[in-house]
């Protein structure tokens, strides 16, 4: 075995220690004897928001992460990324792009980035993917972003798994979007226009409002934003939006509570 497991990993892991917490992903992600203590040993209610960001291949997922990061940690806040890529078998070209765009965080004290290079065997995530979700959000960090490139039941299940579901898509997907995938408008709580600085972009971002306010009926229709992810435009916007769905989601689980 790689890596021993004890008491003192996982609770370096919790006071948020890299290298135990690397640790810990690693066992989780084999599915290491032991495993079960370290999922079990983190708390299962966590005022830690998790935000999944999806979309299709080549949206600007990670440029919007970097972006989002900066500006989280530019307010002093610890963040954790999690990427993965449930669409390539091997990962090697994600991985890479992924790394080479976020390279400036990884001496950042603030900011921990963790690729999976696993994947579900119908394509979609891979089990471990929520223990290692739950199990950041016990590492001191005050939010966790979850990057998955959207395939197959990739972005269901992120819906599941997140506590805020962002959809990226970008002006060219206008021409699809009578045959975007079944359920997919029921996934997002924040539809994201990135490249918006391509042509098209209002328009698909109108006609995107249209079809949320058709779905949503009598409840609250998800909110549709543009972004220009390697500027910065719109990214204020984006966390605003995130902060209030989440507050919002919050005040509601409140009042339903017994
Ligand atoms: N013009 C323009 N290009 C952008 C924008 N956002 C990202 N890009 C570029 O689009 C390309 C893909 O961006 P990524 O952030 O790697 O996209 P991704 O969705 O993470 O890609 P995968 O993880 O491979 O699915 C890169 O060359 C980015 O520089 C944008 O708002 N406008
Ligand atoms: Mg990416």
């Amino acid at each position: 075995m790689p890596y021993t497991m004890d008491k003192s990993l996982i609770q370096l892991a919790r006071e948020g220690d890299r290298k135990s917490i690397a640790r810990c992903i690693s066992l989780i992600e084999n599915e290491a004897e032991g495993c079960e203590t370290i999922i079990s040993s983190m708390p299962i209610q966590s005022n830690v928001p998790l935000m999944g960001i999806t979309g299709p291949p080549g949206a600007g997922k990670s440029t919007l992460v970097d972006a989002l990061v900066e500006s989280y940690v530019a307010e002093g806040k610890k963040v954790a990324v999690l990427c993965v890529d449930p669409s390539s078998p091997l990962n090697q070209g994600a991985l890479l792009g992924d790394r080479i765009r976020m390279n400036r965080w990884y001496d950042n004290p603030a900011v921990y980035i963790r690729s999976l290079a696993t994947r579900g065997s119908l394509g979609g995530l891979h089990p471990a993917t929520k223990h290692i979700a739950s199990f950041l959000k016990g590492c001191g960090f005050d939010l966790v972003l979850l990057e998955t490139v959207g395939v197959g039941q990739s972005e269901v299940e992120i819906a599941r798994l997140a506590d805020v579901c962002v959809l990226v898509l970008v002006p060219e997907a206008g021409d699809e979007i009578q045959f975007m995938k079944a359920g997919l408008m029921e996934v997002a709580d924040i539809f994201v226009v990135n490249k918006s600085d391509r042509p098209g972009a209002s328009f698909f971002a109108s006609q995107l409002k249209k079809m949320t306010h058709s779905a949503a009926g009598n409840i609250a229709p998800a909110t549709v934003l543009a972004t220009v992810a390697n500027n910065g435009k719109g990214i204020d916007q984006l966390k605003e939006s995130i902060a209030t769905f989440l507050n919002n989601k919050k005040q509601h689980n409140g009042r339903n509570d017994p």
